[in-house]
């Protein structure tokens, strides 16, 4: 499996360049989005569309915005008849698959904004991958 590395290498040199790059060399995502919360609420949710573009899996291993004390991986899980939250520490991206984070389902857990957020406010929260691949992502807060 010689070959895996300069293709990350060359994965990682392509995010250093730009968005417009990473998007055709690895992962993608678009609807990403921070629903408003009133103010002074601790947690905050962000929502995504996640697609995997590589003919291998790439798994999600974490998440990080300096605009949050801390972000986490989340699902929304309902059993019987109860929701409840699991922290996920991984999420698999099959090849050339998507995978949409939707209410009810997976989320990213924002702890603690910085600063109140409003609809309309954009949100820096980078995506970590297994192999160091991170991809630098804009959320919009909506309604
Ligand atoms: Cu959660």
């Amino acid at each position: 499996m010689k070959w895996r590395y300069p293709v990350l290498a060359g994965l990682i040199l392509a995010l250093t360049l730009g968005a417009a790059v990473s998007q055709e060399a690895g992962v993608s995502v678009r609807d990403a989005w921070v629903r408003e919360t009133p103010p002074g609420m601790t947690m905050m949710a962000g929502y995504m569309a996640l697609r995997n573009n590589t003919s291998r899996s790439q798994v999600l291993v974490a998440a990080s915005s300096s605009g949050f004390e801390s972000v986490m991986i989340h699902r929304t899980l309902v059993k019987d008849g109860v929701a409840r939250m699991v922290h996920e520490s991984r999420i698999e991206l099959t090849p050339n698959a998507s995978l949409i984070f939707a209410p009810g389902g997976y989320h990213l857990m924002l702890m603690n904004p910085k600063r109140t957020l409003r609809a309309g406010d954009r949100v820096d929260i980078n995506l970590e991958f297994r192999g160091g691949l991170v991809l630098p992502v804009v959320f919009e807060v909506r309604k």
